[in-house]
């Protein structure tokens, strides 16, 4: 009862404009905006996330409030681009290749082997690459990109059946692929059957052999638990991915300046420990994760390489993504067709 009446006070107060008071005399925040991901709360991007809500709300005096939905609690990837486009969602932390399927260049950071390590990834991505990705999606008008893009990892295969030692273990095995075409374009050309799922619906897949495989880096295998579905892992490294952290414009513009700045400061401050944390992940996961009975290998990356060039694989992502985009891609990271 005393939270119903709670209820149609604040409802009736915020209808009227007026600031509104909880019962414990703790004062509501006045922007109150929802941050929604698709990974566990286990998962550096969460934990950072969480940090960084806090420091926003002190610095700010209470006034604004990060509200984090994480593990795709607002709905599936797709979903929740539709929602960050109309503003149902305010932020939203996405891989440049699915964001793809609005802004098309924004899949090209995620061209197979690009990048041999992390020290070309945030030379790539904090420079002109990133600069460029970000001018794109923000012609978009409805969202725009903060500076730093977080970290997701490089890309590792998991299988349940066996493990990937050379391109030719890729034939006609069933893998889940995020749903984005360089995604399905990749695994084709590798000679795999991939299917496009969502991230909240590769677990259950996984589990009920829908799939046989899939491809994530070891911080989400383990985060996500998908060590309980997947017997081997094959260090392919055959992409890096990074998640975007998205605003929608309307809702940004609407926030008095000197919160923008405070939000902003404090989630790239946030992005950039995040990064760290999952790089150090990456070197600590493997022992812990054969200690969950996964089995790894690593693989020979040139001949996975090599089938994608044969394939036409980076003949056709040049044409598709245009001069301008592939030399700038080349530019940070030499040559790659
Ligand atoms: O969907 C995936 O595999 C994930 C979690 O890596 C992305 O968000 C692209």
């Amino acid at each position: 009862m005393a939270r119903l009446t709670r209820r149609h006070f604040t409802m009736g107060a915020a209808a009227a404009g007026v600031t509104t008071f909880s019962i414990g005399g703790a004062r509501a925040a006045e922007f109150t905006y929802k941050f929604a991901n698709n990974l566990a709360l286990t998962h550096p991007l969460n934990k950072r996330a969480q940090e960084a809500a806090e420091k926003i709300k002190d610095e700010t005096k209470g006034r604004f409030e990060l509200q984090i939905f994480p593990s795709s609690q607002l709905g599936s990837d797709t979903d929740t681009l539709g929602q960050i486009r109309n503003g149902a969602v305010d932020f939203f932390t996405l891989s440049g290749l699915i964001l793809s399927t609005l802004v098309p260049t924004a899949a090209i950071s995620g061209v197979g082997f690009a990048f041999e390590n992390y020290d070309s990834v945030w030379k790539a991505m904090d420079g002109a690459l990133g600069n460029f990705i970000r001018e794109e999606i923000a012609k978009s008008r409805q969202i725009f990109a903060f500076d730093k893009i977080w970290d997701n990892g490089f890309r590792q295969t998991t299988t349940s059946t066996k493990p990937i030692t050379s391109p030719a273990d890729f034939d006609g095995m069933k893998l889940r692929v995020p749903p984005a075409p360089l995604w399905t374009s990749m695994f084709k050309a590798f000679g795999a059957a991939p299917t496009t799922i969502n991230f909240n619906e590769t677990y259950s897949a996984l589990q009920s052999k829908v799939v046989d495989g899939q491809e994530n880096p070891l911080a989400i295998i383990d985060t996500a638990k998908l060590y309980e579905v997947q017997s081997f892992c094959s260090t392919t490294n055959h992409m890096w991915d990074g998640f975007w952290f998205l605003a929608n414009r309307r809702n940004w513009d609407a926030l008095p300046k000197d919160i923008q700045d405070i939000v902003a400061k404090h989630i790239n401050a946030a992005g950039l420990a995040e990064r760290n944390d999952v790089a150090a992940l990456e070197k600590t996961l493997r022992e812990q994760l054969i200690s969950k009975g996964m089995k790894f290998n690593d693989v020979n990356a040139t001949a996975f390489r090599d089938k994608l060039r044969a394939a036409g694989f980076y003949t056709e992502w040049k044409q598709k993504f245009g001069d301008q985009a592939w030399s700038t891609l080349e530019a940070s990271v030499g040559k790659l067709s």
